[in-house]
């Protein structure tokens, strides 16, 4: 089907379903849903739309720029105005913990790793301060390229004592995986999330433009016994992910 046809009036537009320009907009916001208009390709010029759908100017503008602050059209000087190439963000939950193939096999998605590192190595002082090693003792290290269905997300960077994680090369697809198969899964973690601007590795890693947004996420997460398993530093892709949190009165 041609937009012309999916926009033609006579399909949606009613006197009762509210104001003309949020018909529009919903119609539009159809159209990429559905694949009539893709990511990259323009949007049929303002007037044009106007004519198919007899509405004026002012209601096709204000539709489309309420598409532009959504993030769904990129407007571009000159040359108009085209179906973004962002991705739906993936929602994570901040009060589960769960781990990255977790997330991702919810969602249907197959997840993948590219490994960066992994092995043991001489713990950094973060890395002591954080796990509470032992003087002289070292450190497993595993750090990945997360993807889903193939696009890369995160990159994660795991730090572990050596006592929880003895040979990091065991661990093959699932970290959380091969922890729970030796009965030491986390329970508890606390997360810091902070914003950053991409550095050119990482955002070369991740597939997007150095400086575009991201986010940085630690995780130290616990033992049942209170001990410390794991220490993560994560780079998240900024345009592919929300992290959800949810928040209730305290009865106290
Ligand atoms: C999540 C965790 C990460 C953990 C990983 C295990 C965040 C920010 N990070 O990605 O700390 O190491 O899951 O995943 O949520 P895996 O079991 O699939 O290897």
């Amino acid at each position: 089907m041609t937009i012309a046809d999916f926009l033609d009036p006579k399909g949606w537009l009613t006197r009762e379903a509210g104001p003309r320009y949020v018909q529009l907009h919903k119609r539009l916001s159809e159209a990429v849903a559905q694949g009539i208009l893709r990511p990259g390709a323009p949007l049929p010029p303002e007037r044009e739309i106007a004519t198919i759908t007899d509405l004026s100017r002012v209601t096709v503008r204000k539709a489309i720029s309420l598409l532009a602050d959504e993030g769904l059209i990129v407007q571009k000087q000159g040359s108009g105005s085209f179906i973004s190439n962002r991705t739906p963000r993936i929602e994570q939950s901040l009060s589960r913990l769960t781990s990255f193939t977790e997330d991702m096999a919810r969602r249907g998605k197959v997840s993948t790793s590219r490994w960066l590192e992994r092995g043991l190595f001489m713990p950094s002082p973060d890395e002591v301060l954080m796990l509470a090693l032992a003087a002289e003792s070292s450190v497993a290290r595993l750090a990945r390229l997360r993807s889903a269905d193939g696009q890369p997300l995160a990159i994660e960077r795991a730090s572990l004592p050596t006592d929880i994680l003895p040979n990091p090369l065991l661990v093959e697809t699932s970290l959380y995986e091969a922890l729970e198969a030796r009965g030491l899964r986390p329970v508890r973690a606390l997360q810091k999330i902070s914003a950053i601007n991409l550095g050119d590795e990482d955002a070369a890693l991740l597939e997007v433009n150095p400086g575009v947004a991201g986010l940085r996420i630690e995780r130290t997460s616990y033992l049942e016994n209170g001990r410390v398993a794991e220490f993560t530093r994560s780079i998240y892709r900024g345009d592919a992910y929300n992290f959800v949190a949810e928040l209730r009165l305290s009865k106290e």
